[in-house]
């Protein structure tokens, strides 16, 4: 069984409902600190978590008896940079809360790291798998902690603590809320929308994104992977694909030819963004436990456009 916490958000709304699919909705118990009445609420077994209710979190782990805890719950980069202390708060008081949770109950664990788990000093491109991690973001210093006491828990307590650095994910379900990354995914619906977008990020920025599928195989492939074969645990690289705005913009043109975008760039978030690499090198999750992307931009702008048409008529 599997509890999955921030069950509401961009990864965790799929996340659920595929796992339902593969493991048996019963087996997989979603909680979020609301309820949003969807699918994932009404399709399965749902309970309200705040993370940072450590009793909660353990009642409700012993209460369903699972055995593995994927922790999603978290205040993305843009929005933790705005409430700092808000986002250590959260974002580290959950992960703690679910770590000792996983100790105490004997749990698998995952939980995604970020791009955003780099700084300005870590080399841009093709960024290695082991390399100077010097976030300036709260959001970065988040995940490299967060990586850190994941791996510290496999170590010291025998935790079977996994996850991934996770790019840009571009979904159409559920929208993202707070990232920096998140232009790529509002340029789709503003395609179809108004057929123009306004990119807070500019010209030229670079940053590693993939298609929500792919990132969903991933942390199925993962966590399904012979831990003997884990060189690394947490915060394996991966990535799909690397763009800048001009180049969507160009992708959606061939299917929209009078798409019109233009810039109005949001200084904070243009500055998390210009903190992280251009491009990163996922070889090391291709190597230990198959990693491999099915989309890339043609591909997935393709099936954004198609599933947007259809959800915004
Ligand atoms: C964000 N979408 O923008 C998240 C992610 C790599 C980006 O961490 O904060």
């Amino acid at each position: 069984k599997i509890l999955v916490t921030g069950s509401l958000g961009q990864i965790g709304t799929e996340l659920v409902t595929k796992m339902r699919g593969i493991y048996g909705a019963d087996n997989v118990i979603a909680t979020d600190i609301r309820d949003n009445g969807s699918d994932v609420v009404k399709a399965g077994p749902f309970e309200i978590l705040d993370v940072t209710d450590a009793g909660k979190m353990h009642e409700l782990a012993s209460k369903y008896k699972v055995d593995t805890i994927v922790h999603l719950a978290a205040l993305l980069s843009a929005t933790a940079e705005k409430n700092p202390l808000l986002a250590w708060n959260l974002n580290m008081g959950g992960l703690v809360n679910a770590l000792e949770t996983a100790r105490e109950l004997k749990c698998q664990f995952f939980t995604p790291s970020s791009i955003g788990a780099f700084g300005p000093t870590t080399p841009k491109d093709q960024t290695p798998q082991d390399t100077i991690q010097r976030p300036t973001t709260m959001y970065g210093v988040n995940k490299v902690s967060g990586e850190l006491l994941c791996d510290y828990y496999f170590y010291k307590f025998g935790v079977d603590t996994r996850g991934v650095r996770f790019p840009g994910l571009i979904s159409y379900v559920a929208e993202p809320g707070g990232g920096t990354t998140d232009y790529a995914v509002e340029i789709y619906y503003e395609a179809i929308r108004n057929g123009r977008y306004t990119s807070y990020i500019g010209e030229g920025t670079k940053m590693d994104m993939m298609y929500m599928p792919d990132a969903l195989n991933a942390i199925i492939n993962l966590m399904e992977a012979d831990s003997a074969k884990l060189k690394h645990r947490n915060a394996f690289n991966i990535t799909a694909m690397s763009f800048a705005p001009e180049e969507i913009a160009a992708e959606i043109k061939k299917h929209i030819p009078h798409f019109e975008m233009s810039y109005d760039v949001d200084p904070a978030r243009q500055t998390i963004a210009d903190s992280w690499p251009n491009s990163i090198d996922p070889t090391a999750a291709m190597e230990e436990w198959g990693f491999k992307a099915e989309y890339d931009l043609e591909k997935m702008t393709v099936d954004m456009l198609d599933k947007l048409k259809t959800k915004l008529k």
